[in-house]
């Protein structure tokens, strides 16, 4: 059966007084969603029918080899069990959600096929075995975060990659929306931040000691409504949405729009023949970040309000990583908020901002999430933590009693190459396979058990600075998030004992479905011709990644 995720436990067989030892979907099966499972209903019709053209039409009785979808309140949120017999196939979940990647399951079990989007022909197999599936997963928070910033990835793309999750049972969309280098979702009242902030240029090709640009503009953003859609698209398949509005650093593109946005007392003296940025068309870390002003408060806060009508996550990201405090020190505006405020330096400052959106969103019911270095200057009590450089932040942070959402960049950075020779494309970072991802533990065994409550899950982090399309991005992500969704998913013993043989063959099953769904993965042979970017210069980090 080759089930990525493996799931936690699989009788196979046939049931009592079984007959054929299949059930077999025909013209004739039907499909009953029971009642709070009806979304379900929908999705499975939809996905079903488009590959096998059979029609599902509403309803089933036992016997009919059909499909029946219900809710058992004794299963937890996302359990589910799936039991194919002589009465057809029955999947129960404690929830919508449970029921859901319980469909995801039938969906593998019935075939590679079955990720098309038209029939093959009719003569195809679809069936299912008998057997019994108990399921849940290890942690609630199974993330994929991509960064739409660097290079912008068109809504088509995104709706994609959201099915490519919903396939992998992952159910945390970390949606990085702003970087220096392009704003990407319409704010109404700040119509600038995309019309100005939304395109740059010109666009280094390659890490940035590369002597290579791209000599052409590139751009694009979300409008309100394609934002609706992409979060009512997650929604339906179980996915929350965790908007990204990056601050204090990482704000180029927003001072692009809104100049006054940024220390404009040295930003002036720095810049050669006038005071305005454009967006960056670089990469790296920028030093122009945003003013520690009452008007940066107040923009940001009109920015955030639009940010919470459009998304109704609990968490709402703040980004606050990597903010260099140059300019800071030199701006005499920045300096006079330290001492208005009581400061002792400008990482206190720093924790002030963060502290600023923290009270902000508390206040209207929702939980900032930032990466490790807001917790730099101490944090409220509800704020949770992206741990970024290691687990050392989430070990701090959930010993504070925060909690944590782990993916360390020398574990889980899916930019980072996946193979030490010379054709990987463009090589970034460190050497990631993997065998090293499906070895990945989210937990850091230094917690006590009590602490470890405070790891929420784990994320795989997509940055594009070298991921020009979407098959660039594939091909960073998969296989290898395919083993994470295992990591995140299954309950997997530690790392050294874990069967990456087993998870090996399992995945020459897996590519076939990958191959349905027109993935453009890294063969397990190394990139094809054409995946390869000779010339092209990286930034390899030598040597094995630190552990912690
Ligand atoms: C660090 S992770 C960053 C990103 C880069 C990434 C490249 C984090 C919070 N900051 O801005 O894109 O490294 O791997």
């Amino acid at each position: 059966m080759d089930l990525i995720p493996a799931p936690r436990s699989v009788v196979t067989g046939p049931g009592p007084g079984s007959g054929t030892g299949e059930v077999r979907l025909t013209a004739h099966s039907r499909l009953r969603a029971g009642p709070g499972t009806e979304g379900v209903g929908h999705w499975l019709r939809t996905a079903l029918g488009q590959a096998t053209g059979l029609p599902l039409h509403e309803g089933c009785e036992p016997g009919d080899d059909g499909i029946r979808l219900r809710l058992d309140p004794d299963l937890g949120p996302e359990e589910y069990r799936l039991v194919s017999d002589p009465d057809g196939v029955l999947i129960e979940g404690g929830s919508a959600a449970g029921v859901f990647w319980g469909a995801q399951t039938l969906r593998q079990l019935l075939g590679p096929d079955t990720y098309r989007r038209a029939p093959l022909g009719p003569d195809r197999a679809r069936s299912v075995p008998h057997l019994t599936i108990e399921d849940a997963p290890r942690f609630r928070w199974r993330g994929l975060m991509l960064d739409v910033a660097r290079h912008f990835m068109p809504k088509e793309g995104v709706l994609r990659y959201l099915d490519l999750m919903a396939a992998h049972k992952l159910n945390v969309f970390h949606f990085h929306l702003t970087d220096d280098q392009g704003w990407r979702i319409e704010i109404e009242r700040h119509p600038r931040l995309t019309e100005i902030g939304s395109w740059r240029a010109r666009t280094k090709t390659g890490h940035r000691a590369s002597p290579l640009w791209e000599e052409k503009p590139h751009g694009g953003y979300y409008t309100r409504d394609d934002i609706r859609e992409i979060v009512a698209y997650a929604a339906e398949r179980h996915i929350t949405v965790v908007p990204e509005i990056d601050v204090p650093g990482h704000s180029q593109a927003a001072i692009a729009a809104y100049p006054e946005l940024g220390n404009t007392d040295v930003i002036a003296a720095s810049i050669e023949g006038g005071n305005s940025l454009s967006v960056w068309d670089t990469w790296g870390i920028n030093p122009n970040v945003l003013a520690p002003t009452d008007n940066t408060l107040r923009f940001y806060e009109g920015v955030f309000e639009e940010v919470l009508e459009l998304f109704p996550s609990e968490f709402v990201h703040i980004g606050g990583d990597e903010c260099p405090k140059e300019q800071w020190r030199s701006s005499e505006t920045a300096q006079a908020r330290i001492r208005e405020l009581g400061l002792a330096d400008e990482d206190e400052l720093q924790s002030w901002f963060v502290g600023h959106f923290d009270a902000w969103l508390s206040a209207r019911g929702r939980r900032l999430i930032g990466w490790d270095e807001i917790l730099e200057g101490g944090l409220a009590k509800g704020a949770a933590v992206s741990s970024w450089r290691g687990y050392a932040g989430g070990i701090a942070a959930a010993r504070a009693g925060h909690d944590v959402v782990m993916c360390p960049e020398q574990q889980v950075y899916l930019d980072h190459r996946q193979d030490p020779g010379p054709d990987e494309p463009v090589p970034i970072g460190w050497v990631r396979t993997l065998e090293d991802v499906y070895r990945f533990e989210p937990v850091p065994p230094e917690l006590t058990p009590e602490e470890a409550r405070h790891v929420l899950g784990t994320q795989a982090n997509l940055w594009t600075e070298v991921m020009e399309d979407h098959a660039r991005v594939d091909y960073q992500a998969f296989p290898r998030l395919a083993a994470f969704a295992e990591v995140a998913w299954s309950a997997l013993p530690a790392p050294a004992e874990r069967d990456f043989t087993g998870f090996e063959q399992r995945m020459t099953t897996h590519y076939r479905r990958l191959d349905a769904l027109g993935v453009a993965y890294r063969p397990p042979t190394g990139p094809l011709p054409w995946q390869r970017r000779p010339g092209v210069l990286g930034r390899p980090i030598d040597g094995p990644p630190p552990h912690r």
